[in-house]
């Protein structure tokens, strides 16, 4: 390792213990598609703190989603939306709030760890 690589490795690692002390340790972007009742990119867990969920609609009807209390707007085809989120340890849902959307599947569980 080199001088020049050594001192990006303790600048990196300086910057990861300032998020972790602003409390932003876990936070993340997610790109998630909706299509016709079905959410593509979910993850299955996350780490607790902010995250934001970036979702496009590729379908033809329109769709959102909701994780907790929070929402994007209801996206037409090709829109995009975002929703950003605090999440604690533990379970919570996520639905397609369209009308019957989540009763045909567009709902789900992320763990936050
Ligand atoms: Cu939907």
């Amino acid at each position: 390792m080199t001088r020049r690589t050594r001192t990006i490795v303790v600048s990196a690692l300086a910057g990861a213990s300032l998020m972790a002390a602003a409390g932003v340790a876990g936070a993340a972007t997610y790109n998630v598609t909706a299509g016709d009742l079905f959410f593509r990119g979910m993850p299955k867990s996350v780490p607790a703190g902010t995250h934001t969920f970036v979702l496009k609609n590729t379908g033809n009807a329109p769709h959102d989603l909701k994780i907790g209390t929070k929402k994007t707007k209801i996206l037409q085809k090709g829109q995009t939306g975002r929703v950003t989120v605090t999440l604690k340890k533990g379970k919570v849902s996520y639905i397609c709030t369209v009308p019957g959307h989540a009763q045909a599947g567009m709902k789900g569980t992320l763990t936050v760890k």
